[in-house]
């Protein structure tokens, strides 16, 4: 499966840079970005997702998306390009896994799914 590793990874850089043209996801600063984790604060949980909807209202409002580059690529779990409510309960399903003692990472939970 070691091929399957590389291949995904590079699909999603690639993806990642067409959707986002100015965040670099394959450098190494992207790397400590967890997916799911909205606010950056290395845990995913109830704010990240309250935080979608929020941005998500504003957005679907006419207003400015409030995410940075980095921001927008953690929230959008599901990677369709666009930051709604699926990500959002994505998020908040993920967060209830961990509160019930899951350890998948986000990636290996979406996969069980
Ligand atoms: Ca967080
Ligand atoms: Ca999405």
């Amino acid at each position: 499966m070691r091929f399957k590793g590389i291949f995904s990874f590079a699909a999603t850089c690639a993806i990642i840079t067409g959707t986002y043209a100015t965040a670099n996801l394959c450098s190494a600063e992207s790397k400590k970005l967890l997916l799911g984790d909205v606010d950056g604060n290395s845990q995913v949980n109830s704010v990240d997702a309250s935080a979608v909807p929020a941005d998500y209202a504003a957005v679907s409002g006419g207003k400015t998306s409030k995410f940075t580059n980095k921001q927008k690529i953690a929230a959008d779990v599901n990677k369709d390009r666009k930051i709604d409510s699926v990500d959002a309960s994505r998020i908040l399903a993920y967060y209830a896994y961990l509160s019930t003692g899951g350890k998948l990472s986000f990636e290996e939970y979406l996969d069980s799914l």
